[in-house]
C-alpha cells in the first residue's frame, strides 16, 4: 500500500458534556442522562448520603437537549430535541444542568494532552480538533504485516493521552485529508479509531448519506435528495457538468471533489484573528471634496494592503468596515456585511464604497482605516459555502463618494 502524502486526524470527544458530568457523578455511568436542565435541576445529596436527581418526566418548559449519553440515545433522545418531547421517549432519564466552565476546562485539558503526542493542531471548537500527523515519528511505519500499524499506534497513543489527562474517551478518524477525517471520526463512535485510505472511499464513504459530508447542509441536502441523489456515491457518479448545472460552478465542482474524497485544506494551527485592519493618518487634514482624488487613491491602497494581508494569512471576510477620523477627533465607523466572504481588493473597495455612502462629510478628514471581520479560512470559504450571490446591493458603478 502506498502511504498518502498526508495523514490528518479528526478527533471528537464522545458525548462530551454528558461525559464530563459523569466524571462528577460516576454512579450514573451506563444510565440514560440528558444535559439541558436548569440550575434547579442539579442533583441533591440527601442526609443519608444518597442522591436525588431530576427526571425528564418532571420537566416542563421549552428547554432542549444539549447532549445525551449513549444510553439515552438508545432511547431516541438526541441533541437539539425539546426536553418535553425527549421525556415522552425516556421519562426516567436523568436530567442535569449544563456547567460550561467545567466543559471549557476539560476542553483545554484534552487539547493539551493531544499536543504532547502531536503538536500540529487546529482547534475546531469545544470538543473537536484536527491534527496533522504527517510528521509524527513512526506514523508511516508498518507494524508486522500491517502497513497502517504506525498510524494506528499513534491514534492509540493520542487516545491514551487524552484518557489519562481527562478520564474521557474520544473517537478519531485518520485519513489523507480533513474532509474524509471528519466523516471517519464518526464511523466508529464512541471510543473508536477509523483509519481510511483513498482505496476505502468506495466501500466506506460512498454508501453514506450525502449529509455526512461537512459542507452539505440541510438545503443542499434536500435539493440533492429531490434530484434523486441520496448517497455520496450518487454524487460521485454524477457528471461534474450536471452538478455545475444544478448547483453553480463553485459548489458543483466542490461537490464532485468532495464525493471523490479530495480536499487539500491545510491544518491551520495559529489562533484565529477576529478581524484584520489597515489604517493611515494623513500628514495634513484632507477635504472630502477638494482632496477627493487623493482620498480615493489612499483608500484604494488601504484595500490593496488589506487584500494582501488576507492572502498571506489565507482568510476571507464577510464584514467590511471603515473608520474615519475627522478634525476635532470625531471618529465614525460604518460596516457592511456581505452575503459571501470576500478577499480581493476590488470586492473590499466595493463594500467600502457602500459604507462611505452612509457617512456625512462635513469636516476635514485626518485618518482613514478599513477593516475586515467575520473571517473564514480562504480554503473553507470554498469548501463549505461558496458564494453564488452577493448581498442585496445596488449596482457597482458610482457608489463611492471618493
Ligand atoms: N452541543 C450543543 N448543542 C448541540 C449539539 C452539541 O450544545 N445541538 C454541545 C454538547 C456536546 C458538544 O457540543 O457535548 C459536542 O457536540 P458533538 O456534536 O460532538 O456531540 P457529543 O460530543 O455530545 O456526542 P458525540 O459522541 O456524538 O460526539
Ligand atoms: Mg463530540
Amino acid at each position: 500500500m502506498q502511504q498518502p502524502d498526508r495523514w490528518i486526524a479528526h478527533l471528537d470527544m464522545d458525548a462530551f458534556y454528558a461525559s464530563v458530568e459523569l466524571l462528577r457523578y460516576p454512579q450514573l455511568r451506563g444510565e440514560a442522562v440528558v444535559i439541558g436542565g436548569r440550575r434547579a435541576d442539579a442533583p441533591r445529596q440527601l442526609q443519608d448520603g444518597s442522591w436525588r436527581y431530576a427526571r425528564l418526566r418532571d420537566y416542563t418548559g421549552r428547554g432542549v437537549v444539549t447532549t445525551s449519553t449513549y444510553a439515552a440515545r438508545d432511547l431516541g433522545v438526541f441533541s437539539a430535541m425539546g426536553l418535553m418531547k425527549a421525556a415522552l421517549r425516556a421519562p426516567d432519564a436523568i436530567l442535569l444542568p449544563a456547567d460550561f466552565d467545567s466543559y471549557r476546562k476539560y476542553s483545554r485539558l484534552f487539547k493539551a494532552a493531544v499536543a504532547e503526542v502531536a503538536p500540529v493542531i487546529e482547534d475546531r471548537g469545544i470538543d473537536e480538533i484536527y491534527i496533522d500527523l504527517t510528521d509524527v515519528p513512526g506514523v508511516r511505519d508498518a507494524v508486522g504485516h500491517d502497513p497502517l500499524g504506525g498510524v494506528k499506534a499513534v491514534a492509540r497513543e493520542i487516545k491514551n493521552s487524552v484518557g489519562r489527562a481527562t478520564g474521557l474517551s474520544c473517537s478519531i478518524g485518520i485519513t489523507p485529508n480533513k474532509l474524509l477525517s471528519k466523516i471517519a471520526s464518526e464511523l466508529d463512535k464512541p471510543d473508536g479509531i477509523s483509519v481510511l485510505t483513498l482505496d476505502d472511499i468506495p466501500p466506506r464513504i460512498w454508501p453514506l448519506a450525502v449529509r455526512k459530508i461537512n459542507g452539505i447542509g440541510p438545503k443542499a441536502g434536500e435539493k440533492l435528495v429531490r434530484l434523486g441523489i441520496e448517497t455520496v456515491g450518487d454524487i460521485a457518479a454524477a457528471s461534474p457538468a450536471w452538478l455545475v448545472e444544478q448547483f453553480g460552478d463553485s459548489y458543483g465542482h466542490w461537490l464532485h471533489n468532495a464525493a471523490h474524497g479530495r480536499d487539500s485544506r491545510p491544518v491551520v494551527t495559529h489562533s484565529e484573528p477576529v478581524s484584520i485592519s489597515r489604517e493611515t493618518t494623513f500628514e495634513r487634514d484632507l477635504h472630502a471634496v477638494h482632496d477627493r482624488a487623493l482620498l480615493g487613491q489612499i483608500m484604494d491602497e488601504l484595500c490593496e494592503s488589506l487584500a494582501r494581508d488576507l492572502a498571506r494569512k489565507r482568510y476571507a471576510g464577510k464584514t467590511v468596515g471603515i473608520k474615519l477620523r475627522f478634525e476635532g477627533f470625531v471618529t465614525v465607523t460604518r460596516d457592511q456585511t456581505l452575503k459571501a466572504a470576500v478577499a480581493s481588493a476590488a470586492d473590499i473597495r466595493h463594500a467600502v464604497g457602500l459604507c462611505l455612502k452612509r457617512v456625512k462629510f462635513d469636516k476635514r478628514l485626518r485618518l482613514m482605516g478599513v477593516r475586515i471581520g467575520n473571517l473564514v479560512h480562504a480554503g473553507e470559504a470554498q469548501a463549505t459555502a461558496p458564494a453564488r450571490e452577493r448581498a442585496d446591493e445596488p449596482e457597482r458603478e458610482n457608489l463611492s463618494l471618493f
